[in-house]
C-alpha cells in the first residue's frame, strides 16, 4: 500500500542520512547535509516515488526526523556517521526521562546510561514520550528519571535537538532513579 511504501522510504532515508550514505552513493557534508536532488535520485532509482511524494514523506514525518532547507536535507539526530550538528549547550529542565527495557536496566543500574551506537544519550522532557521510546523494546519496560538539574550543576553539558529531544554524553548512575 501507499502507507507501507512511505514507511519503507522513510526508514531507508533514516538509514542513509544517519548511518550509511555510501549505500546510496551519497556523501554528507560536515553537518550532515546532502543536496536534496542527490537523495531524490537515490530514492527514485530504488522506489516508485515522485519528488512530491518524497517531500510529503519528509513533511509528514511524525517525529520530524529530517530537515529540508535551501535544497539540502539532513537527519535531525541519531547519526552513527561522524557529523557535527552544531548544537549549542543549554540548561536542561530539572528532570528528564529515559524509557528503556527491564533487561537493559540490569546493566544501566550498574554502568549508567551510555550512548551506545549514537552520538549522545537521548532523553525525553516528559514521561509520555519516554514511554513511547520504551515501547519500541520487547518485554518489560522501565522509565528512568534523570536528575538533570544536579547533572548540569555538576558540569555535565546538555543539548536539545530541533525536535525537543534532550542529548547528553552519558548519565552516571547517581543521577538515575526508576520513575
Ligand atoms: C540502552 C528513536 C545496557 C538504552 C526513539 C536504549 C528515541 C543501555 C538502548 C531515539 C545502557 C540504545 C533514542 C547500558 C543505554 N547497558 N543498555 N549501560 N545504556 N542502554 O535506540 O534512547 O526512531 O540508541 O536504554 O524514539 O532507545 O531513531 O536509544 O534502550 O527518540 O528517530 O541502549 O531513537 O527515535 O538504544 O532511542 P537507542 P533510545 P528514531
Amino acid at each position: 500500500t501507499k502507507a507501507q511504501l512511505e514507511t519503507e522510504v522513510s526508514k531507508y532515508m533514516s538509514y542513509v542520512l544517519r548511518h550509511a550514505p555510501d549505500a546510496a552513493g551519497l556523501t554528507l557534508d560536515g553537518e550532515g547535509w546532502v543536496a536534496f536532488e542527490e537523495l531524490e535520485k537515490a530514492l527514485t532509482s530504488k522506489y516508485d516515488v515522485s519528488r512530491a511524494e518524497i517531500i510529503a514523506i519528509i513533511e509528514n514525518n511524525p517525529k520530524k526526523r529530517f530537515t529540508l532547507a535551501d535544497n539540502r536535507i539532513r537527519a535531525n539526530q541519531g547519526h552513527s556517521v561522524e557529523v557535527d550538528l552544531a548544537l549549542t549547550a543549554v540548561e536542561p529542565p530539572a528532570d528528564l526521562f529515559h524509557g528503556t527495557s527491564a533487561i537493559a536496566w540490569h546493566s544501566i543500574e550498574r554502568e549508567g546510561l551510555k550512548k551506545m551506537q549514537r552520538h549522545h544519550v537521548h532523553l525525553s522532557a516528559d514521561v509520555e514520550t519516554a514511554k513511547i521510546v520504551a515501547l519500541r523494546r520487547k518485554g518489560g519496560h522501565v522509565i528512568l528519571r534523570v536528575d538533570a538539574a544536579r547533572m548540569f550543576s555538576e558540569g555535565h553539558s546538555f543539548f536539545v535537538s530541533d525536535i525537543g529531544v534532550w542529548l547528553t554524553e552519558s548519565v552516571p548512575v547517581q543521577y538515575l532513579s526508576p520513575d
